[in-house]
């Protein structure tokens, strides 16, 4: 009755405005688009969503490392290191599914098949593709700026950009990506690297897939400082309570933030609405590619990865996912599965009641390493590529792939269209053309965001399962914290 409605009101009522943010962020990015706004305008247009982006990056890194040191140093180590094993199991297990998914879907609906009708190669010559700053993130997330810079070489047809990086050699054909035209060449080309050297100013301090490095590096560190205060006894006592605050003053900050996240997420959608490319370009190829990875994802993550929660809980997955509604949403408007967190932690202890000791252990630690969209993404899109080029995969080159993108998948950081930038290890990896990357680009910022939500939902819902088998264990710990109150 009128009880329950207002209950259920009350309850979603975050869910409730943010899903009417995304929808006005839409019409609102769809209103502005004839207006043909310049980078500077659409910069400023989009700004406030900007602000979410910079707030809730702000909070990660202290809410990794005091989740994770908090959240281990009150397991004790038999505990933390069965839930550890159940987590990491979880996670391989999941990331393989999603990839052989992705590979049924793309051997079978065969989007690049046929001629190279792609919209970089129409009736000979090279087509414009405006520099999106997809071909910027895929920079700045690549290289650092003195290096991209020192690497210009500037020939009168052809920019060859030769750049070693984390062992890989990424040869980088810009006449696809920039298409600069002798004319206006010297203003393109500084336009591109005053735009490159800007972005990766402002970026967080760890930014680019080095982020991937240095946020398993953060979770590693976080692990063993967890561990080593976890065994120190009375001694740690004064460090455990300091990182549980910590900890919880972060969520409190979360707290007020997620009024101001519908708000930030109507102008992430509009923003980049307004500047995508016209989806008429968007060659046949291209749009049967992006059906594949939307195919792969809605199977993976509405069907696949509920199975495998109700399997393990017996509990409906639908109900537990409707608890993580804003989570989800805000990683399709963020494209961030790092910057959702502390969104997805308050939507899985308050709406869900998943144990905090379970909860700041495999979040920080799934939202790093689980990405079961980017392993999917990453699978398609080879083969894709592969298909493009008329080359025909044998089996050990599809296991190579699926190794690869799983690899990719662990290294690439929770921050936007990183999965494009770990893409290069895999198609390195079969020997396809790295700069076929820039087939795509154009829609690499929608499908970012579908699977970042994706990798949210994996986390999250492994939270629930890893919680379900530990069950016994959090309870015997329940169970000694009452007896030790009692007896003192
Ligand atoms: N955007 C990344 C994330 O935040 C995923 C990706 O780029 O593939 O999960």
């Amino acid at each position: 009755g009128r009880k329950s409605v207002k209950g259920f009101l009350r309850r979603n009522l975050f869910v409730l405005f943010t899903i009417a943010a995304v929808a006005l962020g839409v019409i609102l990015g769809f209103a502005l688009r004839p207006h043909n706004l310049s980078m500077r305008e659409i910069k400023y247009f989009s700004f406030p969503g900007e602000l979410l982006m910079r707030m809730l990056k702000m909070l990660v890194l202290p809410l990794i490392v005091s989740s994770l040191v908090t959240g281990i140093s009150s397991l004790d180590r038999k505990a933390s290191g069965k839930m550890g094993v159940r987590a990491v199991v979880y996670y391989m297990v999941t990331t393989l599914i999603a990839v052989f998914i992705g590979i049924v879907i793309v051997m079978i609906i065969r989007p690049g098949r046929g001629s190279r009708d792609s919209p970089v190669v129409k009736n000979g010559n090279i087509e414009p593709i405006q520099t999106t700053d997809a071909f910027l993130d895929l920079i700045r997330n690549m290289f650092p700026p003195n290096l991209v810079e020192a690497c210009f070489t500037q020939h009168k047809t052809v920019y060859k950009k030769i750049i070693h990086t984390r062992n890989v050699t990424v040869t980088l054909n810009l006449t696809n990506i920039l298409n600069i035209t002798d004319s206006h060449l010297n203003e393109n080309l500084s336009r591109v690297l005053h735009t490159i050297q800007e972005t990766v100013e402002e970026t967080v301090p760890v930014s680019g897939s080095s982020a991937g490095v240095n946020a398993l590096g953060l979770v590693v560190f976080s692990i063993c400082f967890g561990l080593v205060i976890g065994n120190m006894k009375d001694q740690g006592q004064a460090l455990k309570e300091f990182f549980d605050c910590l900890n919880e003053a972060i969520m409190r900050l979360v707290a007020i933030i997620i009024w101001y996240a519908p708000v930030g997420i109507l102008f992430l959608i509009a923003g980049k609405i307004v500047e995508m490319k016209n989806l008429a370009e968007v060659g046949g190829q291209l749009g049967m590619y992006t059906v594949s990875v939307i195919v792969g994802l809605l199977i993976h993550g509405l069907f696949v990865l509920p199975l495998l929660y109700f399997v393990v809980t017996r509990r409906n997955p639908y109900s537990f996912i409707g608890g993580l509604l804003q989570a989800l949403i805000t990683a399709l408007g963020t494209s961030s599965s790092s910057a959702t967190l502390p969104i997805t932690f308050r939507c899985l202890e308050e709406n869900n009641h998943v144990d905090k000791r379970v909860t700041r252990f495999v979040l920080p630690v799934g939202a790093t390493i689980n990405m079961d969209g980017t392993a999917l993404y990453e699978a398609v899109a080879a083969i894709f590529i592969a298909q493009v080029n008329d080359m025909d995969l044998n089996f050990g080159q599809i296991l190579t792939i699926s190794i690869t993108a799983t690899a990719a998948s662990i290294g690439a950081a929770g921050i936007p269209q990183a999965g494009l930038v770990t893409m290069v290890i895999v198609l390195t990896s079969v020997g396809l053309p790295t700069e076929d990357i820039t087939l795509i680009i154009a829609v690499d910022w929608f499908l970012d965001r579908l699977r970042t939500t994706t990798n949210v939902l994996g986390d999250s819902l492994g939270a629930g399962i890893v919680e379900y088998l530990s069950r016994e264990e959090l309870q015997n710990q329940d169970a000694d914290l009452h007896n030790s109150v009692i007896e003192e």
